[in-house]
């Protein structure tokens, strides 16, 4: 396979080319993994607290670079200014967090059931990490890989979407910059197909020990089966299509901004953007009335500007956001805006901001009339498309929330703590928000999700150092003697026949 060039341009203007970039061949990612696992080693004997100094390094050159790193953030996936600059903070509060982690990365003291003997439990980096990221949040998500898996040891050959390539490079020359060797992480531009031929090849020479991936349902199936093969499990953040409750005693006007936020913040394109918003059939009408007329009198256009979102990330995102119009049937209703699909001077939007034409903007969509034998009832969108439905009583919308199987984010807008703690307990999601958005999670609590969203993994806070670390236990006798575990043991004397 012959290298390839790939123009990243920003796609709210696309005369503006961000950079340019080599997508290599399958051989440069197992070499990269072959140089990773020379690294490692040396890499893993500097104690932990060390490198939990570097990691507090990074965190200083992060927060130093912090407007010019969201600045490249907009210009090269088009995420508006005021989230760009919230995506650097979650890099910078996941470097604050993982620096500390340096001086515990705790194992246990365990009592024997011998004496002169004492157990022990350690924390052990995997080896080489291989991560693979979306463009969606290409600071953010990346950090909740690197920052953990640099810190427990290990060396990284970190793959991101060739669209955020120059995001990415800015990342790893700032990890550079704080002290983390060259060779403990590399950065591989590569398309798709490429990267699982390297990612195949890299695990059969035993030079890749875990797998991070962040990105669709599909692609980490395969990731999932690849893995697997080599009795790995990898770390997957998954699609999701995720529901908002709104009960009959909810505020209102927090649901509506809420609403508006999840669906339509980012264009739609987190994993954890709303899907569906499942409004309680007695305020549907009334709520829908408000949410459409938020939404159309909503600022869209040059991310720069004060603007709820701005373009799709690349093409391809507005292509497969078209795709999904054709989803809408005859019994749907649409709102939320002048027309729908892509935004031109043709296909105009009233109150757009800037130049249509320059960039790939799409309409905001709302869906109504959502049912759960609809094709959008269970097809994660990633754009600016949000379905409605109604719902009679909680545990129908719990139903209906879970039914699709993703289980990602969710979210229930209510003043009952009944209807709070029924919802967190049926509901399949890995997060739950209450009377907040569905997305806008926090960097230290465990982001992941369930069956079509992950198998299960967890990234951020302590729960991510199960990806990056395996337990190793250790016992020590110092009796000077074989004492057989289960058998060599004193139980004190007792009667088992008293009674009183
Ligand atoms: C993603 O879309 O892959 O919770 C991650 C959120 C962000 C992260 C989203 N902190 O919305």
């Amino acid at each position: 396979m012959t290298d390839q060039e790939f123009t990243s341009r920003n796609p709210a203007d696309l005369d503006d080319v961000v950079t340019t970039c080599t997508l290599v061949g399958p051989g440069a990612f197992v070499d990269a993994c072959a140089a990773a696992r020379l690294a490692q080693r040396e890499w893993a004997r500097m104690p932990a607290p060390m490198r939990g100094r570097v990691i507090a390094q990074a965190g200083r050159l992060f927060e130093a670079n912090k407007a010019a790193l969201a600045a490249l953030v907009t210009r090269e996936i088009g995420k508006v200014a005021a989230e760009a600059l919230g995506e650097v903070q979650e890099v910078i509060d996941t470097c604050d967090f993982f620096l500390g982690e340096g001086r515990r990365l705790y194992g246990q003291t365990v009592p024997s059931e011998m004496p002169s003997k004492q157990l022990f439990t350690f924390r052990n980096p995997v080896g080489v990490v291989s991560i693979i990221t979306a463009a969606n949040f290409p600071a953010a998500v990346p950090s909740w890989y690197l920052i953990p898996a640099l810190l427990c040891g290990n060396a990284v050959v970190w793959k991101p979407a060739e669209h955020a390539i120059a995001v990415a490079r800015a990342m790893v020359d700032v990890l550079h910059a704080a002290g983390i060797p060259r060779d403990v992480l590399h950065l591989v531009a590569a398309d798709g197909a490429t990267t699982a031929t390297g990612l195949q090849q890299a695990l059969d020479a035993r030079l890749v020990d875990k797998v991070g991936f962040t990105g669709s349902t599909a692609v980490g199936r395969q990731i999932g089966e690849l893995t697997g093969r080599y009795l790995q499990s990898a770390c997957l953040e998954l699609g999701g299509k995720n529901p908002m409750v709104v009960m009959p005693d909810a505020n209102l006007d927090l649901a509506l901004e809420g609403a508006l936020f999840a669906g339509f913040g980012t264009a739609g394109q987190r994993c954890t953007s709303l899907g569906t918003l499942w409004l309680h059939e007695s305020l549907h009408d009334a709520f829908l009335d408000r949410f459409a007329a938020l939404v159309a009198a909503a600022r869209i256009g040059d991310p720069r500007q004060d603007v709820l979102y701005g373009p799709m990330i690349d093409e391809a995102y507005l292509k497969n956001h078209l795709s999904h119009l054709a989803l809408i049937q005859p019994h749907h209703r649409v709102l939320g805006s002048t027309s729908t699909g892509r935004i031109t001077s043709q296909n105009p939007r009233i109150g757009f901001v800037g130049d249509p034409d320059r960039g790939w903007f799409a309409h905001p969509v709302i869906v109504d009339g959502i049912r759960s034998e609809d094709a959008l009832y269970a097809t994660e969108t990633f754009g600016p498309l949000v379905g409605v439905g109604t719902f009679a009583t909680l545990d129908e919308a719990i139903d209906l929330a879970n039914g699709h199987g993703y289980g990602l984010s969710s979210a229930i807008y209510t003043s009952d703590p009944a209807s709070v703690w029924r919802f967190r307990e049926r509901i399949s999601a890995g997060m739950v928000s209450v009377n907040n958005s569905t997305s806008g999670a926090e960097a230290h609590l465990p982001f992941g999700g369930n069956g079509l969203s992950g198998n299960g993994s967890r990234q951020s806070g302590i729960w991510v150092l199960d990806q990056f670390t395996r337990w190793q236990a250790l016992n020590w006798d110092y009796s000077g003697r074989l004492q057989k575990a289960q058998m060599d043991i004193v139980e004190a004397p007792h009667d088992p026949t008293f009674r009183i």
